[in-house]
């Protein structure tokens, strides 16, 4: 694949990077035929969706994994419209170029743009002289040890220190070479073009392994009015955190001149855009802009649901506490102090209000996601918004409800790609009395 300015050995789905996108109306049944010609078993998952529990990819819970040379029919109605994705649920896999946006229309929402823009940011390291799969196994090597100022093993290329206040400490485990936008580096980005003082819909997706996106177009402020599919009170904000798997819509209006659409990797050293070009002339100074998006950006936790998609007033039936841990001993990253296995998790019973609590004990942030549900954000003042991951931030407890209705086993986890294969995940599990 050409990333721009470079060509990396790695594995996609048929060819492009990001794959094709998918596209659907509400209640349509969707169908996906997957034939794996990679040389490892693998799933797809449909990341937001709330499908029938046998379709959600997840190996061992939900259906075997598909070996190479096999096929495997995914085939669910999709509910609810939003922004979501789909990825492996294999390894790392998905921190390979093996992602794409799907994306469900709702023909009933009334649609006050002219013109839509979907970007997906990514971290990136396949091919580079490295995989994902080598960076977990130096990451497990090494543990702490290997960052700087632990004494310990530097510039191995694999777990490296770096900060962000945002992020309340520790910004991720790994360094990249490469952050890009639709599959481009900020070196050869893809440009989008429209007519200037237009309303754009942007669909903003993080499907990064470790990295989180401070998103924004610099001077132009955006009205946020989606978190994960689901609308909340409109917002403004300069620019939006994104956490790995989290996906925001908002709108834009077209700048008189050509402008970056940056994801900045926040507490990193690194960037990627989409040129939004309203006509001819060539982009600013690329620093001297992401210099302007300083502000602090909107923190989606804290944006009410719209009143339409709130749940109803109701008392938790069930509360579940899961204390997030690690890395100790050697990487190993901890749900009540257990790794990850698919025969243990929190029952939970048809038709309960069900409150998760994510207490993080560690010094590092975690995006929390729920399979196969839309949860609703606890917040200090009342509902927060819809969502399916939330960043869960270093010595805080996040809180969130969600209506038991779809009956299956199903994963929650850090979408930290490598504190999820680390151990950081659990099962929420349907039982019957
Ligand atoms: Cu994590």
């Amino acid at each position: 694949m050409d990333i721009g300015g470079r060509t990396v050995s790695t594995w996609h789905y048929g060819g492009e990077l990001p794959a094709r996108e998918i596209r659907a109306r509400k209640g349509d049944l969707l169908r996906v035929q997957l034939r794996n010609e990679l040389p490892q078993p693998t799933t797809v998952h449909w990341h937001g969706i709330a499908l029938r529990n046998d379709m959600d990819g997840v190996p061992l819970l939900t259906q075997p994994e598909i070996a190479p040379g096999a096929e495997f029919r995914y085939e669910f109605t999709v509910p609810d419209a939003g922004t979501h994705m789909f990825h492996p649920h294999v390894g790392t896999q998905l921190d390979r170029g093996l992602y794409g946006a799907l994306i469900v229309e709702d023909p009933a929402e009334p649609a006050d743009y002219d013109a839509e823009l979907v970007v997906i940011f990514d971290d990136w390291l396949d091919g580079t002289g490295r995989d994902p799969d080598r960076v977990l196994s130096e990451l497990k090597a090494n543990g702490m040890g290997a960052m700087p100022g632990h004494g310990g093993m530097a510039g191995n290329g694999g777990m490296q220190m770096s900060r962000s206040d945002l992020l309340g400490g520790d910004a991720g485990d790994v360094t990249y070479p490469y952050f890009l936008a639709n599959g481009r580096t900020s070196e050869a980005a893809r440009s989008f073009e429209a007519r200037r003082g237009s309303r754009i819909r942007l669909r903003l997706l993080n499907i990064g392994g470790d990295t989180s996106f401070r998103v924004g177009v610099p001077g132009v402020p955006m009205t946020i009015t989606h978190t994960d599919g689901f609308p909340v009170v409109p917002t403004r904000a300069e620019a939006v955190l994104l956490g790995m798997g989290e996906r925001v819509d908002a709108i834009v209006t077209m700048p008189d001149q050509p402008l970056p659409l940056f994801g900045l990797a926040e507490g990193k050293d690194g960037r990627a855009h989409v040129l939004l070009q309203p006509g001819a002339g060539a982009a600013p100074d690329l620093p001297a802009a992401a210099a302007q998006l300083s502000a602090r950006p909107a923190m989606v936790n804290a944006i009410p649901a719209a009143e339409s998609v709130r749940l109803p007033n109701r008392s938790p039936d069930v509360t579940h506490e899961l204390t997030l841990g690690g890395p100790e001993p050697v990487y190993t990253w901890t749900i009540n102090k257990e790794v990850y296995d698919p025969a243990r998790g929190f029952p939970v019973r048809r038709g309960e209000r069900v409150r998760l609590r994510f207490n993080n004990t560690t010094t590092m942030y975690h995006p929390m996601h729920l399979h196969g549900h839309t949860f609703q954000v606890v917040g200090p003042a009342g509902p927060g918004p819809r969502k399916d991951t939330a960043i869960v931030l270093p010595g805080q407890l996040l809180e969130v409800d969600f209506d038991a209705d779809n009956p299956g086993q199903w994963l929650t986890h850090c979408h930290n790609i490598y504190h999820g294969e680390a151990g950081m995940m659990t099962v929420i599990q349907y039982v019957e009395d």
